[in-house]
């Protein structure tokens, strides 16, 4: 099976790409200026990123995390419309979903093919039954095969938790700059080696079901007295919100927003779902 690719948001297409593949390219789903502007706000933090770490995180790949305070241009993309589609479609399940991580990640030249992982498996492989993350890489540089490309297998999503997996069964994630590849967190999936003397420059994204930890800890990323500029609905989708039922309030049953704010009202209680 080949990926799906869809040229504009049309969320029917996308939710019956991610139903049957798991996976789903949007082609085109921002500008090439806008990839061109995230690489140059975080290319001046490049120095901070760690390369050589382990064999998962590559040894030629550098990885640099926080990009939402790091760059506006990704704020503004956060909330894309395809991510916002994918989420509702595949973490509808959850009294919410939000935001988890992302991750600047540029595969050097020479770097070998990552392991063959699903990204799930970060929370203890607990096998839920549903899935619990919807994850995605936008396309920073054009993906091409030869220059390291995220290799998926479609419709791995529903491989039982026995079935090994091989490189053979995967394919490139070949797009254009700016466009947008999204995945569930089932699906198997990998970095692609680099045969080129080139980077190639993604941003790695994860979403999780809100009763999950978040990959990196947001309030550490993005501390209240930094974001007081920030759209609301940005805050709560990073985590400053009430999820499940008596999950994220602080202090005395109060909004996690008020942190942020202050200065202004929030209803309090810490119950999100009040039984009959
Ligand atoms: O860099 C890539 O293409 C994929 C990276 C990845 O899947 C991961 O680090 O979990
Ligand atoms: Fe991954």
């Amino acid at each position: 099976m080949n990926i799906p690719e869809v040229a504009a948001v049309d969320t029917e297409a996308l939710r019956a790409a991610l139903d049957e593949a798991g996976c789903c390219v949007i082609i085109d789903a921002a500008s090439p200026e806008q990839m061109d502007a995230i690489a140059s706000e975080l290319g001046e933090h490049v120095e901070r990123s760690s390369i050589g770490a382990s064999d998962f995180e590559g040894h030629e790949t550098r990885r640099l995390g926080s990009p939402l305070p790091r760059s506006a241009t990704f704020r503004d993309l956060a909330m894309h419309d395809a991510v916002m589609a994918s989420g509702d479609h595949v973490l509808g399940h959850a009294t919410s979903w939000r935001f988890s991580a992302a991750e600047y990640i540029e595969i050097g030249p020479g770097e070998s093919a990552q392991r063959l992982h699903r990204d799930r498996a970060k929370y203890d492989r607990v096998e839920f039954g549903f899935e619990v993350e919807m994850n995605g890489m936008w396309a920073i540089t054009d993906f091409t095969e030869a220059n390291g490309a995220t290799r998926v297998i479609p419709a791995s999503h529903r491989f039982d938790a026995d079935r090994r997996v091989s490189p053979e069964e995967t394919v490139p994630a070949e797009m254009t700059k700016g466009s947008l590849l999204l995945y569930t967190g089932s699906l198997y999936h990998g970095g692609g080696a680099n045969q080129t003397d080139s980077w190639r420059k993604g941003l790695s994204l994860q979403h999780a079901v809100g009763w999950l930890t978040q990959s990196t800890n947001q309030f550490l990323e993005c501390p209240p007295d930094e974001v007081t500029d920030w759209p609301d609905e940005l805050l709560r989708f990073i985590g400053y919100a009430k999820t499940g039922n008596g999950l994220g309030y602080w202090r005395d049953s109060e909004d996690p927003l008020s942190a942020v704010h202050p200065d202004r009202e929030f209803a309090r209680g810490w119950a999100t779902i009040r039984p009959d």
